[in-house]
């Protein structure tokens, strides 16, 4: 059940010493489509001054020492372009898709999109699930966008009629109209857990237990406008004031809004709205979660960059559940590959999707960035969404009691015969009204219950103590924290164990 971890640092140097090359393709009539960049950088305060420019940093790919930034306008070579000045101090500068209006060009005359769903498709499925499962599925209408469009949720669950108060799940997909891959990974989750009810013990046992809501695309507007109008558009479709369009949706939740990475200018791609909560489409996916107090987690999908990121976006602190959150994460890279990390490590960004159903509802809360463009090929669809869909259940098998009261954070003993040093961590922020006033621990050996001991406070809600020896055999123990009003018991169910062989120690992973 326990294994004790070893973490190393990494530290890369990285030197570049490449001259700067910039181009740009240019149409006869002088219109010159947008292009994306692979900037390299050897500090990250180099970004800022892409980022005070008002260069995105926000929306494409990013990787060690580099971030990919798309040019809407101009040649990046002419002088006058804000760009061109700001990318001459970088080491190198590669043009990664010299035309983005190309890049989707197999899906141009499909009016189906091919094997990528449309709005209209998304939403003809859901309603087919709820039909051919009307006990395990049910189609919800959280509300409309600016332009009229419903906002669907799929609830799986047993008994999906009922609020049951098991732990519950919120998992959506296109929050930015470009990122279509999004919708299909949540679409397979739905497929998967419905057609897997009557065939697999480990789904019926999920949604036996758990609520699941799916939110296949958030934002329906600009979801129709990259299917019909600009594949590479990003935002919502609110009109602003002047002649710009949109608000990004994953800057304008309420939590932290209006902080850093988040544009006060209507034009930009990350443009944070006028107030925050300001759009349809993200108060109904506030109201929602805040509204679900048996929520316990959530992930949103983007594409791209293959990552895992978890709170807080909004600063480089930690966030108070940091070691959890990346725990989770790092199982759930596990089964995609990706490469797991503090949101803000990759950039700060406020009002985002994490940050306000970590910080405010007090969800542990991810986001994923799925593969390696914005619309990868037909053929990388279903191997995505195979593995994507593998770390879902994993999370919603596993994340159920995200921040229980205790952590168990070593097991350690300085010989092999003992005795066994025990910690846990109180987790005072989620559970500040519980008024802690002890943690003890019941051990046994070999099935034979040895009693129970004291834990002594270590300083900072670290609480620990030295089981001694009794040979060798298998031990195992749980704790119990003892409240104003009564005890929990961590893990809520089970033990947590080890083995002492011969003169080995050994940790038992579960
Ligand atoms: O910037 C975003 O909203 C997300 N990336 S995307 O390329 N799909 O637009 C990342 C959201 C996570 N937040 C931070 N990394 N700050
Ligand atoms: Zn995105």
């Amino acid at each position: 059940m326990f294994r004790v971890l070893g973490l190393f640092s990494l530290l890369t140097f990285i030197t570049l010493s490449f001259t700067p090359l910039l181009l740009a393709a240019q149409n006869d009539d002088g219109y010159v489509p947008p292009q994306l960049l692979r900037v390299f950088y050897t500090d990250k305060k180099m970004l800022k001054t892409l980022d005070e420019a008002g260069i995105d940093l926000r929306c494409a790919g990013r990787g060690p020492g580099y971030v990919d930034i798309i040019v809407e306008s101009g040649p990046i070579t002419k002088a006058g372009h804000p760009a061109h000045k700001l990318l001459k101090g970088f080491p190198r500068v590669d043009v990664r898709v010299e035309n983005l209006d190309k890049m989707a060009e197999q899906y141009r005359d499909k009016a189906d999109l091919g094997l990528y769903h449309t709005f209209d498709e998304a939403v003809t499925e859901l309603r087919s699930y709820a039909d051919d499962y009307p006990d395990l599925a049910e189609v919800h209408e959280l509300g409309t966008s600016h332009e009229g469009r419903p906002v669907y949720a799929l609830k799986v669950s047993d008994n999906v009629s009922a609020d049951e108060g098991e732990p519950g799940f919120l998992i959506c997909g296109m929050h930015h109209s470009r990122e279509w891959i999004s919708v299909e990974v949540v679409m397979a989750f739905a497929k998967r857990l419905l057609e897997g009810y009557g065939k697999e013990a480990r789904i019926k046992e999920l949604i036996d237990n758990r609520e699941i809501w799916l939110i296949p695309v958030q934002n329906p507007d600009g979801f129709v406008y990259s299917t019909t109008k600009y594949r590479m558009w990003r935002k919502n479709r609110r009109k602003n004031s002047g002649s710009s369009y949109g608000v990004d949706p994953n800057r304008n939740y309420s939590y932290e809004w209006g902080g850093a990475g988040a544009s006060t200018s209507p034009g930009s791609d990350t443009y944070r709205g006028p107030s925050a909560g300001s759009e349809p489409i993200t108060q109904i996916v506030e109201q929602f979660a805040a509204s679900k107090k048996n929520l316990k987690g959530s992930i949103s999908f983007h594409s791209y960059g293959q990552l895992i990121l978890w709170p807080w976006s909004y600063t480089y602190d930690p966030a108070p559940d940091d070691a959890i959150l990346g725990d989770l994460a790092r199982s759930m890279a596990k089964y995609t590959g990706y490469s797991p990390k503090q949101s803000s490590d990759l950039y700060p960004s406020s009002g985002d999707f994490d940050d306000y159903m970590y910080g405010t509802c007090g969800l542990a809360s991810f986001t994923f960035e799925l593969a390696t463009q914005f619309i990868p090929n037909e053929d990388k669809i279903k191997p995505i969404c195979e593995k994507n869909v593998k770390a879902l259940l994993w999370f919603v098998e596993n994340a159920a009691d995200p921040f229980p009261i205790l952590r168990h954070t070593a097991l350690g003993a300085t010989t092999n015969s003992g005795p066994y040093a025990l910690s846990v961590v109180y987790n005072k922020s989620h559970h500040a009204n519980f008024g802690l006033k002890k943690v003890v621990v019941n051990w046994s050996k070999d099935g034979q219950a040895q009693g129970q001991l004291n834990l002594l406070s270590q300083g900072n809600d670290t609480y620990g103590v030295e089981l001694p020896s009794a040979g060798l055999g298998d031990y195992s123990y749980h704790f119990e924290a003892i409240g104003k009003d009564g005890a929990v018991r961590y893990p809520a169910t089970g033990d947590f164990s080890f083995q002492v062989v011969d003169s080995l120690y050994l940790l038992v992973d579960d």
